[in-house]
């Protein structure tokens, strides 16, 4: 069986999402954001930097959410939410795939900031720019989403899935409402179940008690 190791609130959040919308069994490890958890030994042989999501499938071992959305999708997908290569939509669906984490890396960043890093040791500047480029990128998908309700013209795909986080992590940080377009496909897109069902283990704001990861 499918085995996902998954802290609420992070990256694993988008593998969680797709197995509820693929309709997969799968077993959940939930860990907190612990370094304890995460740099456990026997972690770390799943997955080498003690991060999440990981994903088990029998022998083989799965890091980064990009790819765990394309593995998924490639060997278990039955509702269409992948795009084989051919597909006319599979150049879109791999580069929204992956700008997904050009998002994520700005939010990802305002973590760290405004999270983990000593409040006398957190940077104004960088902030400033983190949040500025997050906005640039979030425009990008507005843009995108000027004559379509998602990011392929034929609906809802497992994309929306990576690049849905990344919004609902951005939206910790700096408002969206500046960017209609993206407000309201997270409407469409938390309104779903299978995000709700993975966002329910959550709390973002939930304070770790880790000291800064390293
Ligand atoms: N590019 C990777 C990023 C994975 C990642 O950095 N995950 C974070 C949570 S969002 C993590 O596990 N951090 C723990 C740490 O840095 O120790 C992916 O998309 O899976």
């Amino acid at each position: 069986m499918l085995k996902l190791y998954h802290v609420g609130g992070s990256r694993s959040m988008r593998s969680l999402w797709l197995l509820y919308e693929l309709g997969l069994d799968f077993e959940l490890v939930s860990m907190p954001f612990s370094l304890e958890h995460l740099r456990a030994p026997e972690y770390l042989a799943l997955s080498p930097l003690g991060r999440v999501p990981c994903l088990v499938d029998g022998e083989t071992a799965i890091i980064e959410s990009g790819a765990i959305t394309q593995y998924l999708c490639e060997t278990y997908d039955d509702k269409g939410l992948g795009r084989a290569p051919g597909d006319p939509e599979r150049v879109e669906w791999l580069q929204w795939l992956h700008y997904a984490e050009t998002v994520a890396v700005h939010g990802a960043s305002l973590v760290q900031q405004k999270v983990f890093v000593a409040k006398e040791e957190r940077s104004p500047t960088v902030q400033k720019l983190e949040s500025k480029r997050l906005e640039k990128a979030l425009q990008v998908i507005d843009r995108r989403l000027e004559t379509r309700d998602y990011l392929l013209a034929s609906g809802f795909s497992a994309v929306d899935t990576n690049v849905g986080y990344s919004i609902h992590l951005a939206k910790g940080f700096i408002p969206i409402d500046p960017f209609p377009r993206v407000t309201d496909y997270y409407a469409r897109l938390s309104a779903r179940p299978a995000f709700q069902k993975a966002a329910e283990v959550v709390p973002l704001d939930e304070k770790p008690r880790v000291k800064q990861p390293s």
